[in-house]
């Protein structure tokens, strides 16, 4: 076989940098923070990094609104701290890819401010404009749909005496891809400027959402008591992406060589998602779908947070063998991630966050994810096994727009009641995307030694930095840092398994436990005689008889790895155990 590319079985690592790290004391991260930790991240065994959104923007949705593709946002730091950063992260052998953020820029943006003026100016129809709909002499939105952060996608301009579209909040106005002119506009600033720097690749936001259905239909009525209504169907996936991501291939990206162009693709079927990654397609890398992230959600038919509740243990595993069976039946590449920016922290939603379980629940889900196929993303802090705030923090404490917004939607239409106002929180400290947004807790310094211990930092630190921190945890063998290190390092031993392998779930309904296979890719289904690794995780607060394969009964078994150490080898599971067997 072909070697595989290096963004296959490469770990990467997502660094979000208003919490990463801060280096001069003002309470925000910034980019000489990051490149103080780099040889922290090679030493964890991180291979490549996905840099959130540094560009100059006004950060009304925290640098997802860009208002300069080709500047930074002065608290970061400079262009040339960027230089260093990627210099310095291949001087490690390490990559390093970017937030590519071109389905809107900010309000700010120069294209925008320009658009916005007049109905003829050049750029007039760089964004998507409509005339208002009137009834009974009252000014309507074009359309019913709803934005993906709350009240209409639409926001209306005296100037032009029009509507333009935002699928998330207002300052993110959508651009106009029908418009070949802005397709070239954006390969040219947002996506050469920076693969000329050297960067490897990026992390495409929303990279499904471009192309919309033009003909701006009415969404059906998902939420009856609401005046805006989900419309996915009309903007996800659209006509025209696959056109449009082919032209960027060819006209753009193909003279860069193999670099990684990883999609965020939220609800899609394996369908879809081959459409846009499928190896003869050459559109994306791969991408991340959302099946993981979302249970429990309802997001896409506008479920709220506040209504978020627990999945069963076989909709995670079914979310996870999508990757697997992608992978292994259709050929394509997929990623394995739990946590990202916008999502809580994977202990406490897909494990326990209980104190006496934390630790073992933390490095149970390393070993889980670290023996599937796909590309490795890890997040931020999820390395020590950081875990949600309190449901008793207060709504000051959110800097969340789309928290903030989940808020008042629920005020509005409950009032100011102290249960309902509970019941938020609540939401918000199970699903909000502050829980990945809180500061990094290096160590157990005042501020958890993100910032200067006499800074404010711009969003509060999570209460329990002087337990769960990094410089405690690689002081501490058995720590959730230290297992992790040691699960990259297996990772890459046994990638032929892990990464390459093909995956057997074996106790798909089990409610309690997941058990699963990897063995050599085209080992077909009873296996074979050549070596396997079975994988066992617990997923409960009690022991828990362990359900072996019968078709190992007569291979001998050596545990290569467990959460509890390796004395550890007994027909029941300890509550969140993990064990590794290699089977041969
Ligand atoms: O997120 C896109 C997305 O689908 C979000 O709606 C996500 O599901 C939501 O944040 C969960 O609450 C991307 C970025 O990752 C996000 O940070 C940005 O806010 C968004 O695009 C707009 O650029």
């Amino acid at each position: 076989d072909p070697q595989p590319n290096w963004w296959k079985t490469g770990t990467a690592y997502q660094i979000w940098p208003a919490s990463y790290k801060d280096s001069n004391g003002d309470g925000l991260g910034d980019i000489p923070g990051i490149v103080t930790t780099l040889d922290y991240l090679k030493n964890l065994g991180i291979d490549i990094i996905w840099l959130s959104p540094m560009y100059d923007s006004p950060q009304k949705d925290y640098g997802y609104d860009i208002s300069n593709y080709q500047g930074i946002y002065p608290p970061f730091g400079t262009m040339n701290d960027m230089d260093t950063l990627i210099e310095e992260c291949h001087n490690r052998g390490m990559r390093i890819i970017l937030d590519l953020v071109i389905n809107h820029t900010s309000d700010e943006h120069a294209w925008f401010k320009e658009s916005r003026m007049n109905k003829t100016n050049p750029k007039a129809d760089w964004y998507m404009w409509k005339d208002p709909r009137y009834v009974d002499g009252k000014r309507y939105p074009p359309t019913n749909w709803k934005s993906i952060f709350g009240g209409s996608a639409w926001e209306w301009v005296e100037e032009r005496q029009q509507y333009y579209l935002h699928l998330f909040v207002k300052e993110q106005p959508d651009l106009n891809w029908e418009l070949e002119e802005v397709r070239r506009a954006i390969y040219k600033e947002a996506i050469e400027f920076w693969l000329d720097k050297g960067v490897d690749g990026f992390r495409v936001d929303t990279c499904n959402l471009y192309s919309k259905d033009i003909s701006f239909p009415e969404a059906a009525i998902a939420l009856p008591e609401e005046e805006y209504q989900p419309a996915f169907k009309h903007f996800e996936n659209g006509p025209r992406m696959h056109e449009w991501l082919q032209e960027q291939r060819r006209e753009c990206l193909d003279k860069y060589g193999d670099i990684l162009m990883v999609g965020e693709c939220p609800a899609s079927s394996i369908e879809t998602i081959l459409a846009y990654c499928s190896p003869d397609r050459n559109e994306f890398s791969c991408v991340f779908d959302f099946d993981v992230v979302d249970l429990g959600t309802n997001r896409t038919v506008g479920g709220k947070k506040h209504q978020s509740y627990k999945h069963q243990l076989p909709e995670f595993k079914q979310a996870l063998a999508k990757c697997q069976n992608l992978i292994q039946d259709f050929g394509a590449w997929g990623t394995v991630f739990l946590e990202n920016h916008d999502q809580a922290r994977s202990v406490s939603r897909f494990a326990t966050d209980k104190p006496e379980f934390r630790e073992a629940a933390a490095k149970m889900l390393a070993v889980c994810i670290t023996c599937l196929s796909g590309t490795l993303f890890i997040y931020q802090g999820q390395e020590i096994g950081s875990y949600n705030h309190s449901a008793d923090w207060s709504i000051e404490d959110i800097r969340d727009i789309d928290s903030i917004n989940a808020y008042n939607d629920v005020k509005n239409r409950y009032g100011n009641d102290p249960l309902w106002n509970k019941k938020s929180m609540r939401g918000l400290a199970t699903v909000g995307r502050d829980n990945a947004r809180l500061p990094v807790q290096w160590s157990a310094e005042a501020n958890a030694g993100f910032t200067d211990p006499t800074a404010t930092p711009w969003i509060r630190v999570h209460d329990d930095y002087k337990n769960v921190n990094i410089a405690e945890q690689l002081q501490r063998e058995d720590s959730p840092l230290k297992f992790w290190q040691r699960m990259l390092k297996f990772r890459h031993e046994y990638q032929d398994l892990t990464i390459l392998g093909d995956f057997e779930l074996h106790d798909f309904y089990e409610q309690k436990t997941f058990i699963f296979v990897k063995k050599l890719k085209g080992a077909g289904k009873r296996g074979s005689s050549e070596k396997e690794l079975l994988v066992c995780c617990s997923f409960s607060d009690e022991e828990e008889p362990l359900d072996m394969p019968g078709r190992f009964k007569s291979r001998s078994l050596e545990l290569l790895v467990s959460n509890y150490g390796e004395a550890n080898v007994g027909k029941y599971l300890k509550p969140w155990e993990a064990r590794i067997y290699l089977v041969k």
